[in-house]
């Protein structure tokens, strides 16, 4: 048996599948992408058409999508399984996973909005030697696919000031809010067992603490108990081992001069609730 992962190290979808290979005990080898345009090469395109990570290759059969490859594990691997063990909650958990979908309404493409707004776009900046709309333009053709190029140009040129931010920003508070009332009645997010759905979120919680955007569980306390709980199994480190520490200081560094910002976003959504 052979598996193998084509991954980044910091990427979340891709992280999303080494923590449930850490979960399920499985043995696998690394193929690290440095997604620079590396991803667009014939090669790799063969085994992932849509020249995104990850991709798992198990025994010569190449299996994309992150979610998929999810449900692919418990099929293939049913020991040490994460699936909820009646149908109800199994459905509950597909349904938390396609929320995560990178379409423009999912979790995914808003923790890729919120990074870029927060962090990255320094490095494309500082790619392009500029902050000029035409330079940063150029910079993005030459590293990213055309599918995140219709959303990346605005956030990298405008940073925390892109509309595309804020509604980020509302879907990720629509969430957390959605985790506290399930998490104030049940220990994991479907039920009292640590499942495929809690694995599908921890590197996206991750990431959204480590852009110091923690404010959205302040007053949260299960979701504060819960992601607590998530970084303390060793999969986590299938998550934040990876990371260069240079990326983790951008991440935070960057997160804490725009925490303020955040905080003002989310008082305004407050005041929005009460009404
Ligand atoms: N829906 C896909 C999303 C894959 C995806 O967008 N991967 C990103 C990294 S998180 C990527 O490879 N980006 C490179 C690019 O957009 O060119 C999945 O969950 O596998």
């Amino acid at each position: 048996m052979s598996l193998t992962l084509y991954h980044h190290n910091s990427s979340v979808c891709a992280a999303k599948v080494r923590v449930a290979l850490a979960e399920k005990s499985l043995p696998w080898e690394s193929r690290l992408l440095r997604l620079d345009g590396d991803q667009f090469e014939p090669g790799y395109r063969k085994l992932n058409p849509r020249s995104v990570v990850p991709t798992l290759v198990h025994d010569g059969r190449a299996i994309i999508e992150s979610n998929i490859i999810l449900e692919y594990l418990e099929d293939a691997f049913p020991q040490h399984s994460l699936r909820p063990d009646n149908a109800a909650d199994r459905a509950a958990a597909r349904l938390l996973l396609q929320n995560l979908d990178n379409d423009v309404s999912g979790i995914h493409h808003a923790a890729s909005v919120a990074t870029y707004a927060i962090a990255y776009r320094h490095h494309v900046i500082a790619k392009a030697g500029s902050t000029e709309r035409a330079e940063l333009s150029k910079a993005i053709d030459q590293t990213m696919n055309n599918k995140s190029r219709a959303w990346l140009e605005d956030v990298v040129y405008k940073g925390i000031h892109a509309p595309a931010f804020a509604a980020a920003i509302m879907r990720f508070d629509l969430l957390i809010a959605d985790f506290e009332q399930r998490l104030s009645s049940s220990i994991w997010l479907i039920g009292d067992h640590h499942s495929i759905a809690d694995v599908a979120y921890t590197s996206y919680m991750i990431r959204l603490d480590l852009l110091q955007l923690d404010a959205l569980w302040r007053k949260r306390p299960a979701v504060a108990d819960w992601y607590g709980r998530l970084r303390a199994r060793d999969s986590a480190r299938a998550v934040l081992d990876w990371y260069d520490p240079e990326n983790i200081e951008t991440l935070t560094s960057r997160g804490r001069e725009t925490a303020e910002t955040v905080e003002q976003i989310l008082a305004g959504l407050e005041t929005r609730h009460e009404h």
